[in-house]
């Protein structure tokens, strides 16, 4: 049986037979084919190299879109009596302007700077899922790669690193991509709310605002497994699913006892303290509602991969070196 034709063969075919005695017309004709395809990716694209050949995605679909945060005090974790005891005690923290990803990062922003997809796509791996099977040294590598990306469309006010790609330490005067530190992302989570969600209390309400596992509330989110990210209302700030879909790495080294130590009211506070796991925040799609609380503190080891974790990521210059 005869191969498909590819279409690079049909195009040269195409070519072909456009009348031979016009050789100009026909390198007319190649030309145009190639500015047709070339001007709109360099406009389309802002100088952006994509990985792949597939070029018809907008600049919008690309980078993963910021909402720029103003700086602010909330209290952290939860009040006595209420959820697990890493989340206490409840404590003041002073945060300076940032700016986070509106969506988790999504299979197509992954693939696109880092030329993979997921390893694992039995969970979904459409291009708006959140991308997944990603570690938490995948998400680093991926933020620095962003970061250089975004370069080359800035070359007079490039952005710096965040990571050292050999000890995973963080350049906390960097001014690229990264992941949030967990007082960022609660307080991104919370969005000026003081309750376990930031929709409200009742659980049974979750179902608007995010794909978890429904089983023991009273309604449905429609999706089993991954949902594309935005499928849901965003919280008061904008910002889609923070709770659920998939639990997003934090860049915290995960102590149970960090906010016992934190309570300084010290500016951008973080764990850099080196621990076995880092901290992931939101819950997932497989997780009850009671884990997608805007306090609840995860943790695996930063080298795992699973199709319950992505990421989400963060810019902005901290001021605390
Ligand atoms: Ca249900
Ligand atoms: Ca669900
Ligand atoms: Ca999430």
């Amino acid at each position: 049986m005869a191969e498909p034709t590819p279409p690079w063969r049909a195009l040269l075919t195409a070519l072909s037979e456009i009348p031979v005695p016009v050789w100009g017309i026909r390198l007319v004709g190649i030309l145009a084919i190639g500015l047709a395809f070339t001007i709109p990716t360099l406009a389309g694209l802002g100088g952006w190299v994509v990985y792949g050949g597939a070029v018809s995605d907008q600049p919008e679909n690309l980078r993963p879109r910021l909402v720029w945060l103003p700086g602010g005090t909330f209290m952290m974790g939860s009040p006595e009596g209420v959820g697990d005891s890493d989340e206490h005690p409840q404590h003041e923290v002073t945060l300076t302007r940032f700016g986070i990803c509106e969506t988790e990062v999504t299979v197509r922003q992954y693939e696109l700077v880092t030329g993979e997809k997921p390893s694992d796509c039995y969970y979904g791996c459409d291009d708006d899922h959140p991308v997944q099977t990603v570690s938490w040294e995948d998400s680093a590598r991926y933020l620095n790669a962003l970061t250089r990306l975004e370069n080359r469309t800035r070359p007079e006010d490039p952005l710096t690193e965040c990571y050292d790609e050999q000890t995973w330490a963080w350049d906390r005067r960097c001014t690229g991509y990264r992941l949030p530190t967990e007082a960022e992302w609660e307080y991104a989570a919370r969005a000026g709310s003081t309750t376990a969600f930031h929709f409200g209390d009742d659980k049974h309400e979750i179902c608007q605002y995010g794909n978890i596992n429904d089983a023991q509330v009273n309604c449905t989110d429609n999706y089993s497994i991954l949902a594309p990210v935005g499928s849901f209302k965003a919280n008061a700030w904008g910002l889609y699913d923070m709770h659920g879909n998939v639990w997003e790495w934090t860049y915290d080294w995960y102590d149970s006892s960090f906010y016992e130590k934190s309570q300084s009211k010290d500016e951008n506070p973080a764990n850099k303290n080196t621990a076995s796991d880092r901290t992931l925040r939101g819950g997932s799609f497989d997780f009850l509602p009671s884990f997608a609380r805007s306090a609840v503190r995860f943790r695996f080891t930063p080298v795992f991969r699973y199709w319950i974790v992505g990421l989400r990521c963060v810019r902005g210059p901290s001021p605390q070196h």
